[in-house]
């Protein structure tokens, strides 16, 4: 493997930018039309599409797509306790997490007799979106699930491609993950055409309000439609490749620098690695780790893909590299230096920020409480980690008493008028006078 260390401060502004540039991540035209044409056929021919799609995608010829409470005995039955208890042990912590995120309604009177409500409701329904392909994700069915079920969202559908041809299973782990966060309606469904099912229904599948989760580029790409379109369905977030961002001094351990770095990069053949340090034996030191335990990995093929275009990043000093962090931001950030806690101060743009050398980005992906499902591809600058409150709609309720309406009244009524639009004004205006009759009255 051939990597290459960037001297940021040799580089003009351009370079810097290049550098820390994503690899265009255009969908092309002819993705956009597949997905387009597999949305309209499911919306068009419901069931029959999606048996046909699975069949076509997933060589599954299963029918129906639902699992059946059997299934997931018996696959749920086939896992060993070890598993499960470590499947449990995450739910526990990402549970006691999220459950003290839970959002709290405002009442507010805003002036006597004018009251102001915030109020939060959960989501009716929702779809978690799963995916299988090369290794089936149990930690996003948990990540996913466990909010749904906090929030109290009164239907959770999960859907998920076949991980065994033919025989029409998911993985186990999936299956009793979904069983701690209470789901059970479960489908075998993968894909662009799994998106359009939850976006607006078929015979057996309901129409979902919004649409959690991460996929591929299809998947990504139907989450897109499906959001643009008032019938759809709102979605989590957008989505891109996962990536992390390690900074780190001379006093980080290379053997965990190397390990951190690949535990993103066997994700995908896509996935982001950077590496930003002021220590040159540093990034020699985690050059010769990544080479020496690329070779023992079960995945070391894609890991080398990813790897092939990471960025290693040699700073003057820390405070550099904390620029260099906030103006790539970051998925995922890793902090291993002397004064990591000083340092996250400065530290503006990530998702998700892991601080010091015990603290591996796989910890938040498995079982420490956090949330993984992130926004990546830069969206962390302006977009926020999942959390529960994304299980959840939010609205407004407003009171006027008659004192209320008599003290603001005019206000509203100059303000109408200003714009232009009396029978705004008039709204008030006739309330005004029929107070003002009452009080004469009486
Ligand atoms: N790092 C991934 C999440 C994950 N890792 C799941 C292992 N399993 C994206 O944040
Ligand atoms: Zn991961």
């Amino acid at each position: 493997m051939q990597f290459q260390i960037s001297n940021w401060q040799q580089l003009d502004k351009t370079a810097q930018q290049a550098l820390l540039e994503r690899p265009l991540q255009q969908q092309s035209d002819s993705l956009k039309q597949a997905v387009k044409q597999i949305i309209r056929a499911v919306r068009t021919e419901g069931d029959a599409a999606l048996q046909r799609f699975s069949l076509e995608f997933d060589k599954l010829q299963s029918n129906p797509l639902r699992l059946s409470d059997e299934s997931q005995q018996r696959l749920i039955g086939s896992l060993s306790d070890e598993l499960k208890t470590a499947i449990q042990i995450a739910y526990r912590n990402i549970r006691s997490f999220h459950a003290a995120q839970v959002p709290q309604n405002i009442r507010i009177e805003t002036q006597p007799g004018v009251i102001c409500e915030l109020n939060y409701s959960a989501l009716d329904q929702v779809g978690l979106y799963v995916p299988g392909g090369s290794a089936p994700l149990p930690s996003t069915v948990l990540m996913l699930g466990v909010p749904a079920q906090l929030a109290g969202c009164r239907r959770v559908v999960l859907v998920t491609p076949p991980g065994q041809p033919e025989a029409g299973d998911i993985a186990a782990e999936i299956v009793y993950a979904a069983s701690l966060c209470g789901i059970t309606e479960i489908y075998t469904l993968g894909g662009a055409q799994a998106v359009a099912a939850l976006a607006y229904g078929t015979e057996t599948i309901g129409k979902v309000d919004k649409i959690f989760g991460p996929g591929n580029r299809f998947v990504t790409e139907a989450k897109q439609q499906v959001s643009q379109d008032a019938r759809g369905a709102a979605i989590d977030m957008p989505a891109g490749p996962s990536e992390v961002l390690v900074i780190a001094d001379d006093t980080a351990n290379p053997v965990f620098v190397a390990a951190d770095l690949l535990s993103q990069a066997e994700h995908g053949p896509d996935s982001q690695v950077v590496l930003v340090s002021p220590s040159e034996a540093l990034l020699v030191n985690t050059i010769s780790e990544l080479t020496r335990q690329t070779a023992l990995l079960p995945r070391a093929e894609i890991a080398k893909k990813a790897l092939s275009n990471s960025r290693l990043i040699l700073t003057p000093d820390l405070a550099t590299a904390a620029l260099v962090s906030n103006q790539y931001a970051p998925e995922h950030l890793i902090i291993q230096t002397a004064d990591d806690q000083g340092l996250l101060g400065k530290l503006t743009n990530a998702a998700s920020i892991f601080v010091g050398p015990y603290t591996p980005e796989s910890a938040g992906d498995y079982a420490s409480g956090t949330n993984h499902v992130l926004p990546t591809y830069g969206y962390s600058r302006n977009h926020s980690s999942l959390s529960l409150a994304d299980f959840y709609r939010r609205y407004t309720v407003q009171h006027l008493t008659a004192d209320g309406m008599r003290d603001l009244g005019p206000t509203i009524v100059k303000l109408a008028k200003a714009e232009g639009l009396d029978a705004h004004a008039n709204a008030v205006s006739f309330r005004l006078a029929e107070l003002a009759l009452h009080a004469k009255i009486s």
